[in-house]
């Protein structure tokens, strides 16, 4: 624990007290062309924890346009399962929030729009708000209305010149990613209209800190919310925090939705989860500990499997070149020696390097040309997915390596 308290809150300016350093990072979608000369970015990637509201968060904001941007690989459809997740999302939202013809909905970080192109086939009026130009350009040919911006107090107020004001508004793993939250609080209290609700989902600290699941922590991830943390904050910004929902996707989520004061009934579950981690002293400085010591011997087992299996001459593979693994890749160590190449099913991000680590991106149809004798799963959260998929892996005697929640041969 770094006993210096040398960063502020950037939800209530309180002191931030560092609990764990993952070192040297680059960016974690940032994916190098061979022969590529210009210096690679990298910053400090810790995570702390405010003494006064309880928010983790990291300790470093990296600038938002080296994120993202037109070349922002990340593509929201490339998983069925989460196809499947986005189809359940939207159909519930025009069972409820968007059951009259005139409803309006915007999605913060809408992607390549694989949310809203069911909400546009419903023909419901819709607007999403997305800075990555490239994956904007996909929802836009798909038929889904996007604001290439990203999502702040002041694109709120332009939309509301342009377009009215909101009944909904969703996000999908992007509320944790944007260190402003002050901003684009004040954008939703423009852009809602006074009964209109706000539906986020990102990664629960709860899950994370139960699976010693740190590649969560990169730099797109700025803060990890735990029941209480969001509740203080919405507060703060003058909304409510009226119900709370675990989701499965992702290694474990919850989606939060918040009203203006007194406009919905608070459902019990949120005074269910708030005593839940009460109970687990989730919002503890000890958990935060405790979680850091377990992320070394995480990393201590890890690079001692991969050494054992480099020294025996078996053959080592990546699978899913996530955001994710940018962070266990650089903190473990691992180079092109210990796992030779990463399959993915990005186009964008295949041919490419690995940011920092360097180990090559190659098309899913490589895996079997031929199969590895072991493959390091960093897509752990589609892991039935994607083992499913590749089932016949484990027919030619390939086993699988993870390390969510702990390292194992499976
Ligand atoms: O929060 C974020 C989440 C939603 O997505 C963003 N900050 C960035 C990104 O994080 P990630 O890259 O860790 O996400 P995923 O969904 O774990 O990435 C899976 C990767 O694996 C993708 O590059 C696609 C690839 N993949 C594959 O090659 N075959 C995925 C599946 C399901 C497959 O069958
Ligand atoms: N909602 C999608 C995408 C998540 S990836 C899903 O759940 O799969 C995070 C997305 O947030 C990226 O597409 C990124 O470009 C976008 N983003 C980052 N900052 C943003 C901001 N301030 N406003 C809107 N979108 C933002
Ligand atoms: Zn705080």
């Amino acid at each position: 624990m770094n006993p210096s308290e040398s960063f502020r809150c950037r939800i209530c300016r309180g002191p931030v007290w560092q609990f764990l350093d993952l070192g040297r990072q680059p960016i974690s979608d940032a994916f190098r062309t061979a022969g590529d000369t210009d210096p690679e970015f990298f910053f400090d990637l810790a995570v702390g924890r405010c003494a006064a509201c309880t928010m983790i968060q990291l300790t470093n904001a990296v600038p938002r346009e080296r994120m993202f941007h037109a070349g922002y690989p990340y593509l929201s459809s490339g998983s069925a399962v989460m196809r499947e997740h986005f189809a359940r999302t939207a159909a519930s939202f025009l069972e409820t929030e968007l059951r009259d013809d005139g409803s309006f909905v915007i999605e913060i970080g809408c992607n390549d729009g694989v949310m809203l192109g069911m909400i546009a086939e419903a023909g419901r009026r819709h607007l999403g708000v997305e800075p990555s130009a490239g994956v904007a350009r996909i929802a836009e040919d798909a038929e889904v209305r996007v604001r290439v911006a990203f999502f702040e107090e002041s694109t709120a107020r332009d939309i509301v010149a342009t377009e009215g004001r909101a009944d909904l508004a969703y996000s999908a793993n992007t509320i944790c990613h944007i260190p402003y939250l002050d901003s684009v609080f004040r954008g939703l209290d423009a852009v809602l209209k006074p009964s209109g609700i706000f539906v986020f989902e990102d990664p629960y600290f709860g899950d994370i800190v139960a699976k010693t699941s740190y590649d969560q922590i990169y730099d797109e991830h700025f803060y990890y919310f735990t029941v209480r943390s969001v509740r203080e904050m919405v507060r703060r910004f003058g909304f409510e925090l009226v119900d709370v929902a675990p989701l499965a996707v992702h290694g474990g989520e919850l989606r939060y939705t918040v009203a203006r004061a007194g406009q919905r009934t608070v459902t019990p579950a949120v005074a269910e989860w708030l005593a839940a981690e009460e109970r687990a002293g989730l919002a503890e400085a000890i958990t935060c500990s405790r979680f850091a010591a377990n992320v070394g011997a995480n990393r201590r087992a890890l690079r001692g499997l991969l050494e054992r299996l480099h020294e025996a001459g078996h053959s080592v593979a990546g699978y899913g070149a996530t955001a994710k693994s940018a962070t266990v890749t650089n903190f473990v160590g691992i180079t092109p020696e210990l796992v030779s190449y990463v399959c993915d099913s990005t186009p964008a991000k295949q041919g490419r390097l690995t940011p920092g680590a360097h180990l090559p991106v190659l098309s899913p149809e490589r895996f079997r040309e031929p199969y590895p004798d072991y493959a390091l799963l960093f897509a752990w959260n589609h892991a039935e997915e994607i083992m499913a998929k590749e089932h016949e892996f484990r027919d030619h005697g390939g086993r699988w390596i993870t390390y969510v929640p702990d390292v194992a041969i499976r």
